[in-house]
């Protein structure tokens, strides 16, 4: 789901700004996308890392095993009796760049702050456990995240006191309206971009049914090995994959994220709705290949490997060096214990067919043996654990970009005026929080200065 943070204030009153959970994501992560990766990019004093030791379960007194967590510190705006900032690692590494970019930082500034970096255990270098077992990954929750949090926060702001720490949450297996929005998403650049995207994508489920046309959609699409469908499972992930060319889009769309290096970021919505519409490509599944091969080229990509089996290979190596380490692994695994958030195509208002909510519970069994019913069963615990929207704190401001899917599970109305919504129209996921930039929407530029005098004021209460 989330920013790669969300920063939370920590002074002698409850303080948090929520900027809620943000995932800043690098598409091509295989089990990954939509989701928190971030590349390392080291620069300066304030990137360095710093080691925090913690249990490795806070909820068991008897367990004394102790592991090391990675952070950052960035004292530059710092001034004595200032207040701390605390960026949440979230599903992917931490990325030092944020110590020196991002909008935090001139937050900091116009109010003295402390800005600490904790990242998020089992992802980037926080390994708690010798690998990624499913045995090892009980130990990867938020509830156990949220401890490392009150742990760090004790031992490094003793004197601050960080009373609250109930992230926002609301949980729920299925969440078809994603795509709901990515159709409005793609329909706000052009009213026939999503007309367009169905059209290509019902043409493609109707090829994919006769096995002779296999040949020619292994060389459109430029697969890596011969398309294969045996089951459902293969030919939900295949379609899945290529609507992610999509989804990624959407979410990400002109986002200031280079100073995360990350790449493709001039692939936009227009850019896909433009490619779309061009007719000298040929008809409409003509167009969805050629936005597959752009995808490709962008990434570098030589081929596109969208094989179920492999897949599951690769979601099945519990190594730290596996090809889903970076987070896709556990990631998942968080969706099927905690969360689930399935973008299904269940919704019969959005452009997509084919990858149904019994294709992710499925993956829940084959990647980790979470049965259905077990994923149900934590989904509910997760939401009367947090309180789902029942949010009884105070001085949390949760923004969100209306061209962003996840809006659809946020706050984007007030709920108290010390609970307030900062909802903008026309930005997508996290764009508040990344760096500010000529190019921005004026609803943009003024949404960083609402949170900042939000901040600001609650400072001084
Ligand atoms: C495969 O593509 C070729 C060239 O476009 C076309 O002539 C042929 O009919 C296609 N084959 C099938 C089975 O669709
Ligand atoms: C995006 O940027 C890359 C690298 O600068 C460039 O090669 C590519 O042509 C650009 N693509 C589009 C669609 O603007
Ligand atoms: C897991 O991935 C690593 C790194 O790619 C590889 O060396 C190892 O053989 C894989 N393990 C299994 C069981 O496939
Ligand atoms: C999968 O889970 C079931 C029920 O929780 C359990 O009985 C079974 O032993 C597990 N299988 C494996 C391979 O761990
Ligand atoms: C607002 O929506 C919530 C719920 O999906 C997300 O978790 C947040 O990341 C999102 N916030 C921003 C700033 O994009």
């Amino acid at each position: 789901m989330a920013c790669e943070g969300r920063v939370l204030l920590l002074r002698g009153v409850t303080l948090l700004v929520g900027f809620s959970v943000c995932a800043v994501v690098q598409g091509q992560v295989k089990g990954f996308r939509r989701f928190g990766h971030v590349q390392r990019v080291q620069r300066g004093a304030a990137s360095e890392e710093q080691w925090f030791t913690q249990k490795l379960d806070h909820f068991n007194g008897a367990d004394p095993r102790e592991w090391k967590q990675r952070y950052f510190v960035n004292e530059n705006f710092y001034k004595p009796g200032g207040p701390v900032f605390l960026m949440i690692g979230g599903e992917g590494p931490a990325n030092p760049a944020w110590m020196q970019h991002g909008t935090w930082l001139t937050y900091a500034e116009k109010v003295g702050a402390l800005c600490l970096m904790l990242e998020h255990r089992f992802y980037g270098k926080s390994h708690p456990t010798v690998d990624l077992s499913t045995d090892n990954l009980r130990f990867l929750s938020s509830r156990q995240a949220l401890a490392d949090l009150a742990h760090f926060h004790t031992k490094t702001a003793e004197d601050r006191g960080l009373t609250n720490k109930n992230a926002p949450v609301h949980a729920t297996v299925n969440f078809p309206e994603y795509l709901e929005v990515v159709w409005r998403s793609l329909a706000s650049e052009n009213p026939e971009c999503p007309r367009l995207v169905k059209k290509a994508s019902d043409a493609l489920v109707e090829r994919l049914k006769d096995p002779k046309t296999h040949d020619n959609i292994t060389k459109d699409f430029n697969l890596c090995s011969r398309l294969q469908i045996q089951t459902e499972m293969d030919s939900a992930y295949f379609l899945e994959t290529l609507a992610g060319n999509f989804m990624d889009v959407v979410q990400y769309n002109e986002d200031n994220r280079g100073f995360e290096g990350v790449t493709g970021t001039n692939i936009t919505i227009k850019v896909l709705c433009g490619v779309m519409a061009d007719s000298s490509l040929g008809d409409p599944y003509a167009r969805y290949a050629a936005v597959a091969r752009l995808m490709m080229d962008t990434f570098s990509m030589k081929c596109l490997d969208a094989s179920y089996t492999t897949n599951l290979r690769d979601m099945t190596n519990t190594s730290w060096e596996g090809p889903a380490a970076g987070g896709g692994r556990q990631w998942v695994y968080q969706t099927c214990t905690e969360f689930g958030f399935y973008q299904s195509t269940d919704s019969p208002n959005q452009p997509f067919t084919g990858f149904p909510l019994a294709y992710h519970v499925k993956q829940c069994a084959a990647y980790y043996n979470v049965s259905a019913a077990q994923l149900a069963e934590a989904v509910a615990q997760t939401n009367e654990y947090y309180g789902g929207y029942d949010i009884r704190s105070s001085r949390i401001v949760f923004p969100n970009g209306s061209i962003d899917p996840w809006h659809a599970l946020g706050i984007t109305k007030d709920i108290t005026a010390n609970l307030p919504a900062v909802f903008i129209k026309g930005t997508a996921h996290c764009a508040n929080m990344y760096p500010a930039r000529s190019e921005d929407l004026a609803q943009l530029d003024l949404a960083r200065d609402h949170v900042s005098l939000l901040l600001q004021q609650w400072l001084k209460q």
